[in-house]
C-alpha cells in the first residue's frame, strides 16, 4: 500500500521538517514550488526539502502537503498531450540568501535529484523535479534567468492550493492580491482544478508503491 493511504488523503495539516520559523529579523521569507511528475515522485519531493533544509543559509524549511495534479501544459490542463500527472507541494523557507543564490541552489538542487540540463530537453518536458522560486519577501525581480513573482503563479491551482495550506495571506507583491484570494479567482474561473492532498511522508525516503 502506498503511504498515502485513504486514511491521509485530503489532509491539509502542514509539515514542519524542522524548528519552527524564526523571527529573525535577517531572514528573508521565500516560498518555492516543487513539482514531480516521473520517478518515485513523493521521495523526490522529500529529497528536494532535505536538501533545501540542508542547505547553508536556510534556516527552516516548512512544507505544505502533496498534491497529485493533472498536468498542465500549453494546451491547458488535460489536453491530449499531457503528461503523466504531477505531485505539487509548495515549501516555506527563512533564509539569509540572496534571490539569486537561493535560485541557484534550486537548480543545483534539479541536478542532484536527476534533472537533465536546460537545452537538453524540451520545454515542460516531464521532469523528476522541478524547483520554482515563487515569492521572495515582497521583492519584485525581473532579471535574465530570474522573475519574482514566478509569472505563473496567480494562474495555478497547484501552487496556490499549497501556498495557501502554508499562508493564505501571502501577498502578490505586484497586485496586492493574497493567495487565497488568487486561489479563488483560479477555483472560481470555472477552470479544472483536479487534485487531492496527501500528508507530507515523515520519512522522505519511503518509497512510492506505484
Ligand atoms: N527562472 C526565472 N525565474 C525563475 C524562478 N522564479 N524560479 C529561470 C525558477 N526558475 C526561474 O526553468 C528555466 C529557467 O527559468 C531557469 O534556469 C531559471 O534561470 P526550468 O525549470 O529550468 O525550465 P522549464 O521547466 O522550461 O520552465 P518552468 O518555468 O519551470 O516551467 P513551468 O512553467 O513551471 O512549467 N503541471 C502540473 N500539474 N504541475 C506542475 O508542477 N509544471 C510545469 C512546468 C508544467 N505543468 C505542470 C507543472
Ligand atoms: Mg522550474
Amino acid at each position: 500500500m502506498s503511504w498515502w493511504g485513504p486514511g491521509v488523503e485530503g489532509s491539509t495539516a502542514p509539515v514542519v521538517t524542522d524548528a519552527l520559523p524564526s523571527d529573525n529579523a535577517f531572514l528573508d521569507t521565500a516560498y518555492v514550488a516543487l513539482g514531480s511528475n516521473q520517478g518515485d515522485r513523493a521521495k523526490l519531493l522529500g529529497e528536494a526539502v532535505v536538501r533545501l533544509e540542508a542547505t547553508v543559509g536556510v534556516d527552516a524549511v516548512t512544507c505544505s502537503p502533496l498534491y497529485q495534479t493533472p498536468a498542465v501544459s500549453l494546451g491547458g490542463v488535460g489536453d491530449a498531450d499531457a503528461a503523466d500527472a504531477y505531485l505539487n507541494a509548495v515549501a516555506l523557507l527563512r533564509t539569509t540568501l540572496e534571490p539569486r543564490a537561493l535560485l541557484e541552489r534550486l537548480l543545483e538542487i534539479e541536478g542532484e535529484l536527476g534533472r537533465v540540463p536546460r537545452g537538453q530537453r524540451a520545454k515542460w518536458a516531464d521532469r523528476p523535479i522541478d524547483l520554482d522560486l515563487v515569492l521572495f519577501g515582497d521583492l519584485v525581480i525581473d532579471e535574465p534567468g530570474l522573475t519574482v513573482p514566478h509569472p505563473r503563479l496567480a494562474e495555478r491551482w497547484f501552487v496556490l492550493r499549497p501556498l495557501c495550506d502554508l499562508d493564505p495571506d501571502a501577498l502578490h507583491p505586484v497586485t496586492g492580491r493574497s493567495a487565497a484570494a488568487m486561489l479563488e479567482a483560479v477555483e472560481g474561473a470555472g477552470n479544472p482544478v483536479a487534485g487531492f492532498g496527501f500528508a507530507f511522508p515523515t520519512d522522505p525516503t519511503e518509497a512510492e508503491q506505484d
